[in-house]
């Protein structure tokens, strides 16, 4: 019964799916660039430290894509792994560990794979070892053709845990300069992994009176990768790629500085639980479409949850066969993001769940007054967060997607 349950929640969520609008199919046979930036928060875009932007080329990228103002990371346990198994598959990550380490052989619906046998030339690049969160295994199970990871790579540009993010960039476009088109490429940055202490000669911000702390070294960071995607951009001018790629642009999960009185110092500001709940959980979206359409600041919520449909639903791939929990972005219809800890939210309210997990104890805040509010406004939204999560941690625990597809193969 159960089983059935799972099956039908997955059917009654792909019968909404496609939603054939403007953009559905727009951007058909795109190559596609997905980048995964390592602890790219969100709080920091737009903002300045002594007088200097912190993301110069995110925001001057932002003038000509879409930036997604209140996207959230999803993440658990599994952190980067996480991000990156919540964005291909569109399931949620699990309580505790990583998939990618726990059920790396189990069935999941991901793009590559979906886009692979599309015709496309599917490769991830990550310039660190290739048996760190046990990738090289998983990816082989997600269809990646080809998985470049630090062997691959000249080091020389040697900054933090590897490779510079600049030189990363720059070997991984040759590496795609090779492949065939249309191609989807998955690039994993890691310049700004805790503890975020660059040498002095990379760092190019006077944080001042962050300077010597683990907040200010984090800003270096950040505006180090921002600097990479920067020449990134310039060098996919440079050799034509441009006008013919998707660029999708999102950080993993926060950077695990919890101390609130650098972000009140830092945004100049006293920060309500409700503001630190979101300074945590939500990362930056930028979208560049190829021809540099639909840009602006949209403000709806969404999550890594909905990469996958979102990105099918611009190549005019139908997610319907699919057994997917995230939502279309570029679909208008109202939409909940669900986060790994149960809170959640769906534009009006808030839901931070209690640490006893009852129902109750938690705290709802009205998202317009950024008051709290009473909770029973959130029980139907907790009831649909606990089931989906509870589905979720179910289809990867049980490898249900193998299941169905032996019943009913191609799904629906
Ligand atoms: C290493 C990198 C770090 O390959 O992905 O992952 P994290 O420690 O942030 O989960």
């Amino acid at each position: 019964q159960e089983l059935a349950d799972i099956k039908m929640w997955y059917d009654k969520a792909s019968s909404d799916r496609p939603v054939m609008n403007e953009t559905y199919g727009a951007y058909k046979g795109s190559n596609v660039m997905v980048i995964q930036a390592e602890a790219f928060m969100n709080f920091m875009i737009g903002k300045q430290v002594n007088g200097q932007e912190i993301t110069p080329n995110f925001n001057k990228l932002m003038k000509e894509s879409l930036y997604y103002s209140n996207y959230y990371h999803q993440t658990g346990q599994g952190r980067t792994s996480d991000a990156d198994f919540s964005s291909h598959s569109s399931l949620h990550p699990l309580p505790t560990g990583s998939v990618f380490t726990r059920y790396p052989d189990h069935q999941y619906d991901v793009l590559p794979q979906i886009l692979k046998s599309g015709g496309y030339t599917t490769a991830a690049f990550h310039a660190y070892d290739s048996s760190f969160w046990n990738r090289y295994t998983m990816y082989k199970n997600m269809g990646y053709d080809r998985f470049y990871s630090k062997k691959d790579y000249v080091i020389d540009e040697p900054l933090g845990w590897s490779l510079g993010d600049k030189s990363f960039f720059k070997q991984s476009l040759e590496f795609m300069g090779k492949e065939k088109q249309p191609f989807y490429s998955y690039l994993i940055t890691l310049s700004s992994h805790h503890p975020y202490s660059l040498p002095k000669s990379v760092q190019q911000l006077d944080v001042g009176e962050f300077s010597g702390t683990i907040f200010g070294d984090y800003l270096e960071a950040i505006h180090y990768t921002d600097a990479a995607l920067g020449q990134l951009v310039d060098q996919m001018k440079a050799e034509g790629l441009w006008d013919k790629t998707i660029l999708y642009f999102y950080g993993d999960h926060d950077n695990s500085i919890k101390d609130k009185s650098y972000y009140e110092k830092f945004l100049g500001k006293s920060l309500t639980d409700l503001d630190m709940e979101q300074i945590m959980n939500q990362v930056p979206l930028l979208v560049h479409l190829p021809d540099g359409k639909h840009a602006g600041v949209y403000d709806e919520p969404a999550g890594q949850l909905d990469m996958t449909p979102s990105l099918l639903h611009l190549l005019g791939i139908s997610s319907k066969p699919y057994y997917m929990m995230g939502n279309d972005i570029f679909d208008d219809r109202s939409k909940m993001v669900v986060l790994r800890s149960g809170a959640f939210t769906d534009g009006a309210i808030y839901y931070i769940p209690s640490a006893d997990g009852v129902f109750e104890n938690g705290t709802c805040y009205d998202l317009n007054t950024r008051q709290k509010t009473e909770v029973e406004r959130a029980r139907a939204g907790y009831e649909e967060a606990k089931k989906q999560l509870d589905y979720s941690d179910k289809t990867i625990m049980y490898d249900l997607i193998q299941k169905f597809e032996e019943a009913v193969p191609q799904g629906r």
